[in-house]
């Protein structure tokens, strides 16, 4: 945050340093080694009570409390913006959301380890991490309500589709696990475009793409699972990190439905790709081993695939109510280890916090959230005669003149935009 009241760009401009001082090319030591090609407990720095299980080497001292500091912030301010747009929907005032609630270590821990230059195909609850990168959250809340200000999909899709060509953050699909064959495409065309010296210094551009759990069942994980270990463009690795957030729950259908495997990691192995599990809602230890992933990735050894264990402790959407098919006593015992809280003692641990400092950037969030908000709301809707752009160069004589009507429709009803249903 700046005195100016623009914590955005404040935000971003601490992650940009971090991205260069912390990212999978930069000094941090490879201490998540051991986690990889490991299907077994996962990997964490953090206990529940947010104490270190292992010290950092003192070299790393002070750019961890940095990293760690922006992965607060960065997750604080995602919460209380989910927070804030759950109300708006239950007001009516957008139709859909889809929170990240309980899940934000995993997916800023992921996008700090990454570079700008590399590319992101996000699931539903990946959204922040285009926030990391620099998204404006005016555009976030526009998508949201699908108005004149949506640069991503121009009104054409449902909330939380963010997306931005330049961040390389590639808009959602809707259908699901859609993002692991897409990465692959990408990570193949990533191999063949890079420069022969990044090429040589093992230094590629990487495409980060992430799943939930109940996306592991769909056929286009195990093609997408198959080609990332059989495709080697230039006799290499895909410069490629699968990232799936096992929160445990696919809408009602519960992890154990999902596979017989002993884990979702014990998949990757018998495609020939590099395994690991990490605590999902560990900000560092996810932050480590996406780091180390992106290194083997860069480098051309096979694509890592992370199982980050997690809890999706509220509903799947605003389109669902858990209450009616899970014991909420299970739901309730995961949100005493809110990744937010967990990272936050760390910090006060520390003493890089302290409770004033937790106070007033809280209090700054929701103001940032809250004007952002008025003045995205009072925006018009995206006007009607763009539902006929970007599909023909000219429009054939029945689309202009399907677009002649809409227009003389909207204007016998005063009205200048397309309305949302
Ligand atoms: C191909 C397809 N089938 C069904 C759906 C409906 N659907 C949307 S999200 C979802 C569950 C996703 O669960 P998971 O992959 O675990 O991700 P999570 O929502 O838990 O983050 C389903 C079944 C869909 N979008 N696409
Ligand atoms: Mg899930």
């Amino acid at each position: 945050m700046n005195e100016r009241g623009q914590p955005d760009r404040a935000a971003t401009a601490t992650a940009q340093d971090l991205i260069a001082a912390c990212s999978s090319s930069g000094p941090w030591p490879t201490m998540a080694k051991g986690a990889l090609q490991d299907c077994g407990a996962p990997y964490r720095v953090l206990d529940a009570e947010g104490r270190r299980l292992q010290p950092a080497p003192p070299a790393q001292v002070e750019l961890e409390t940095a990293l760690a500091l922006a992965l607060w912030r960065h997750m604080l301010r995602l919460r209380t913006i989910d927070e804030r747009m759950l109300a708006m929907q239950r007001q009516g005032r957008i139709g859909f959301y889809g929170a990240t609630t309980g899940q934000e270590a995993g997916v800023f821990g992921a996008a700090a380890a990454l570079q700008l230059r590399d590319w992101v195909h996000p699931a539903l609850r990946e959204g922040g991490m285009a926030l990391w990168r620099g998204f404006s959250l005016r555009t976030w809340l526009a998508n949201c309500f699908g108005n004149v200000e949506d640069s991503c999909t121009k009104g054409r899709q449902m909330p939380c589709h963010y997306g931005s060509r330049a961040l390389n953050h590639v808009t959602l699909s809707s259908v699901m696990t859609t993002q692991f064959p897409q990465a692959v495409g990408t990570a193949f065309a990533m191999a063949a475009r890079c420069t022969d010296a990044e090429d040589t210094a093992g230094d590629r551009p990487v495409c980060f793409a992430a799943i939930g759990d109940g996306a592991t069942s769909e056929g286009d994980f195990h093609v997408a699972m198959n080609m990332a270990g059989v495709l080697r463009p230039r006799g290499k690795g895909l410069p490629l990190v699968l990232f799936c957030a096992n929160n445990q729950w696919a809408i009602s259908t519960p992890y154990e439905r999902q596979t017989a495997a002993p884990t979702l990691a014990h998949r990757a192995i018998g495609y020939g790709l590099g395994a690991a599990r990490v605590d999902g809602n560990d900000a560092l230890a996810v932050f480590q081993v996406v780091a180390e992933a992106a290194r083997r990735a860069r480098a051309g050894e096979a694509p890592v695939f992370i199982e980050a264990m997690t809890y999706r402790v509220g509903a799947h959407t605003t389109s669902d109510d858990p209450s009616r098919y899970r014991d909420e006593r299970v739901t309730e015992a995961w949100r005493t280890l809110d990744p937010i809280a967990r990272l936050q003692r760390y910090l006060l641990g520390c003493d890089a916090l302290d409770q004033a400092a937790v106070d007033s950037y809280a209090r700054a969030c929701d103001e940032e959230v809250r004007s952002t908000l008025a003045s995205v709301e009072a925006l018009p809707p995206v006007a009607l005669h763009t539902l006929f752009d970007d599909v023909y160069a000219e429009l054939p004589p029945h689309l202009l003149l399907q677009r002649q009507e809409a227009e003389a429709a909207a204007e016998a009803l005063g009205a200048t935009g397309a309305h949302s249903a």
